[in-house]
């Protein structure tokens, strides 16, 4: 399971390898003995891929004090490298995450939120795919009624996973569109709702306004609806996706989050930022725009792929 894991987060991972452990690499290289700017070095390549400052003192901080425990002789580029896998592997399995599982009786709802452009329409899509691939019944909610597109985009993805859709007008209240939806999906014996919802930006009161009516009309239709909060970050936003994070978590409270776009970084430490700073649980990482493009965060397939990529 890892090996297949491991493919594709090597491929996603490609741009995030050579600016992080690519340079590492290199600086290793150049010092091998790891001197004081060396280290140094390393700290400025590690913030420059967004792995977060408090983050980044720390693992250089456990590197000089592992450099002075170990002989001379032993500090090879590898076991340099060793030692920061097993800093970030620490960071990293503090938020790994119980796999996305209905096992319910009745709809597993799904909420899904973050600000515009982040890669929610799309995340749904992949997950309908997803689940009706292991035989699930899955259907989408476009409470997204801000923009027409933004509906059309929604049953394209219906059509392409066989996912039924509720769909009212552009403009409708969305609300309304979750209301009916889940009142579709219980007399459709439904397995897994996905709920798609506008983007406007996290400052936005009218954005948190709207989704914690969306949840409060979920939760009224079926008791501790929705069972999944998942806030979609795009990875190529750097350290803002961290301030987004606790402004949604502080507002409607998040259950797992998803970091879109990895593919399209160089900036993937992005992911041991959020790790450390935020602790909430990273369910998933989007690496593409295709069906498969995207996986369930696995911390030791994420470390493995960015030091053994090629
Ligand atoms: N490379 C890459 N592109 C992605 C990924 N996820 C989404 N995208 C692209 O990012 C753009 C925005 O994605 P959407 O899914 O429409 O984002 P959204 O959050 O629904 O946007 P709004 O509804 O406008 O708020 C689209 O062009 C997607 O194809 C990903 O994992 N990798
Ligand atoms: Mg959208």
């Amino acid at each position: 399971m890892l090996g297949n894991f491991l493919e594709k987060f090597k491929r996603g991972l490609s741009k995030t390898r050579e600016g992080l452990t690519g340079k590492i690499s290199e600086v290793l290289r150049r010092k091998p003995e790891l001197d004081e700017e060396a280290l140094e070095e390393i700290e400025e390549i590690l913030i420059r891929a967004d792995v977060g400052v408090n983050a980044t003192l720390r693992i250089i901080d456990r590197l000089r004090e592992r450099l002075q425990e170990g002989p001379a002789p032993e500090r090879t580029e590898d076991w340099v490298r060793a030692l920061l896998e097993d800093e970030l592997l620490e960071i990293l399995r503090a938020v790994r995450s119980p796999n996305l599982k209905p096992s319910r009786t009745g709809p597993h709802v799904i909420l899904v939120a973050g600000v515009n452009g982040s890669g929610k329409t799309t995340t749904i899509g992949k997950l309908a795919c997803r689940y009706g691939a292991r035989g699930k019944r899955v259907l989408l909610a476009a409470c997204d009624t801000f923009r027409a597109a933004a509906i059309d985009q929604l049953s394209i993805w219906s059509e392409r996973s066989g996912a039924d859709i509720v769909r009212h007008r552009p403009g409708a209240d969305a609300a309304s569109v979750a209301f009916d939806a889940l009142a579709a999906a219980r007399s459709r014996d439904v397995d897994v709702v996905l709920i798609d919802t506008a983007g406007r930006l996290h400052t936005s009161i009218n954005l948190m306004e709207e989704l914690k009516k969306i949840r409060r009309v979920l939760g009224k239709c079926l008791p501790d609806a929705p069972h999944e909060t998942l806030l979609v970050l795009d990875a190529t936003t750097g350290q803002n996706a961290v301030a987004q994070a606790r402004q949604f978590h502080a507002d409607i409270g998040i259950t797992g989050l998803v970091l879109a776009k990895l593919d399209g970084t160089a900036r993937g430490g992005i992911v041991i930022a959020i790790a450390d700073e935020l602790g909430l649980p990273v369910s998933m990482v989007g690496m593409g725009e295709g069906r498969d493009d995207l996986s369930d965060f696995e911390p030791e397939a994420f470390v493995a792929a960015l030091f053994k990529g090629d």
